[in-house]
């Protein structure tokens, strides 16, 4: 009915939030959402707003969350995701819908777009609608919670304003609405309660360890400094000690620039100006902290790091042995979801070494998250530092149930119970990732280069090539993103490229958070992945010209 009061209410509205001119491209929900320059976004804020709502509605009034950040993106970016309501990311459906409400050109065409959806949907309009947001610390959060806000009044959706917080506090919160009043609430509504979720399980998982030294974090001047210091509070101090290193959040142009994990993995160097004692851990996270890479220095200051792939074969490795020490071998199996940014060795050492299935995904965890829910434990990381475990509900009743037989099946048991409620369930989660990590750590009493010393990475670089169109840079379904089947003609190529490398293998892809295309490649040598890379550059960019703004994502 277009003269129902929500139709007319978003008609009405989309004067004062109208579609920004984006000089023909069309907005995308890309691999974590929206993202773009800033200025670009707040109709899009309005229209998420909008399609939150038909959300909630659609899945019986559940509170579906949103946040606002551009993550590991330049300060001067932003960006939306929408939370469902376990604490995963979007349906993968409702992506092309969220699509075509943002790129509705004047009030009318955004009526009938949601009338579209609404029906496609069979959404009853009678129903409560319901939503929780918070975003990161960049500026132009204010304007764009206005916007989602006018989308979230036109629709008369109820909703919650939480404020600064980190994604996966968001996550978090949107999990913990949605099971407050079920048998096994996954925890207290508030920010509080995440910190008190945490500290309490870490507690548990450190009753028989205690970590060597501390750990330096660099929070790329963003969110996760302020929250990490919140956490801190709740933590055992006799257990661990945090220092709290790029906090500064009042300078927006510092936001991931030179420092935090995308530029730490990138360049696969320290950020500049710290001091750095040879051997120390360090870790750095993202502008919304849910990436999380360690590193070090060694003598003489060569960086050493301690990628996704490294927390993955360390978290697998140890709850595997948790599992077998408790004696539920026989009942719970583990498995590990990568993408194809996974080096080389990491992949051989958790198959040959560590024993387990691996699967691949494209790029973006709301692709791994879902491969990982099918195992009884799936741990899944990107090589970026963004990832966690999921324990499936078969496997925490096994845990839950199983009687010890022994006190070190106890211990074991234990241990393996505090990581259920350390490890967030929700999505990868930097401050719940950096306390397993130091569990881990203190429980096989290794220190960062015993971590590194598991197995040698294949020299590898990534590189990121400016492009006209990076929509012409499509992959082959099912190769997870190792195949380009557009530009025609490119793959046999690259191919070629790759023949003449021993161990080289490259990929193309393009970023779906970034207006580039991504190169990633690796080879036995040093030399040879550079000039493999060099070469895949070379060819990509002599392929394409720039002539257009690299604005819109
Ligand atoms: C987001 C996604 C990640 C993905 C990254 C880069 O991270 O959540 O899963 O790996 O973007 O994606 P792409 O290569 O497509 O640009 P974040 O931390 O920026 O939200």
């Amino acid at each position: 009915d277009s003269d129902a009061p929500i139709e007319k209410a978003i008609e009405k509205a989309y004067h004062d939030w109208p579609r920004a001119d984006t000089k023909g491209k069309p907005f995308q929900y890309g691999t974590a959402g929206f993202r773009m320059r800033a200025d670009l976004l707040p109709s899009v804020l309005f229209t998420v707003g909008i399609l939150a709502s038909l959300r909630s509605r659609k899945l019986n009034s559940n509170t579906i969350g949103v946040m606002i950040t551009a993550s590991h993106n330049p300060a001067e970016d932003n960006g939306v995701k929408l939370v469902d309501p376990m604490g995963e990311m979007l349906d993968q459906d409702w992506e092309y819908w969220a699509t075509g409400l943002s790129n509705q050109s004047d009030g009318e065409l955004l009526r009938n777009s949601y009338m579209h959806t609404a029906n496609k949907f069979n959404v009853d309009e009678a129903k409560e609608a319901r939503v929780i947001f918070a975003r990161d610390t960049r500026p132009s959060g204010d304007i764009l919670v206005k916007a989602l806000i006018a989308g979230l009044e036109a629709t008369g959706t109820k909703y919650i304003d939480f404020g600064i917080a980190t994604t996966p506090q968001l996550h978090y919160l949107v999990r913990a609405t949605n099971t407050q009043n079920q048998a096994q609430p996954y925890g207290e509504v508030s920010i509080e309660g995440y910190y008190k979720k945490m500290s309490k399980a870490f507690a548990q998982a450190m009753i028989y360890s205690t970590p060597r030294g501390s750990i330096s974090v660099d929070c790329a001047n963003g969110v996760g400094a302020p929250k990490l210091k919140e956490l801190v509070k709740y933590l055992p101090s006799d257990k661990l000690r945090i220092n709290v290193i790029n906090d500064n959040i009042d300078d927006p142009e510092i936001l991931n620039k030179q420092c935090g994990a995308d530029f730490v993995k990138t360049s696969q160097v320290a950020p500049p100006n710290l001091n750095i004692k040879a051997y120390d851990r360090w870790a750095s996270l993202d502008g919304d902290a849910d990436r999380i890479i360690y590193w070090f220095q060694s003598e003489g200051g060569i960086f050493r790091m301690l990628d996704g792939d490294r927390i993955a074969t360390l978290a697998a490795s140890f709850i595997g042995e948790l599992v077998k020490k408790s004696g539920l071998e026989e009942q719970i199996k583990l498995a590990v979801v990568q993408t194809a940014y996974a080096n080389g060795a990491a992949t051989k050492y958790v198959e040959r070494v560590l024993g387990l299935k691996v699967d691949f995904t494209p790029t973006g965890v709301k692709h791994l998250h879902h491969a990982a829910a099918r195992y009884d434990i799936g741990v899944y990381f990107e090589a970026n530092g963004h990832g966690t475990v999921l324990f499936s509900e078969r496997a925490l009743k096994q845990i839950s149930k199983h009687e010890p037989q022994s006190p070190a099946q106890l211990e074991a048991l234990d241990t393996l119970k505090a990581l259920t409620n350390l490890i967030n369930q929700t999505v990868g989660d930097a401050l719940s990732d950096l306390l397993l990590v130091e569990v881990v750590l203190a429980h096989k009493e290794w220190t960062v280069e015993d971590w590194l010393g598991t197995y040698t990475d294949m020299p590898n670089k990534l590189a990121k090539v400016y492009v006209n169109d990076r929509g012409n840079f499509r992959t082959i379904k099912g190769t997870a993103e190792r195949q380009l089947e557009s530009p025609p003609g490119m793959q046999d190529r690259l191919n070629d490229i790759m023949r003449k490398y021993k161990e080289g293998r490259c990929f193309v892809r393009a970023s779906g958070t970034e207006d580039a295309v991504r190169v990633y490649g690796e080879a036995s040598e040093v030399y040879d992945c550079e000039d493999m890379v060099g070469k895949v550059t070379e060819l990509i960019a002599s392929q394409a010209s720039r002539d257009i703004e690299p604005y819109l994502y």
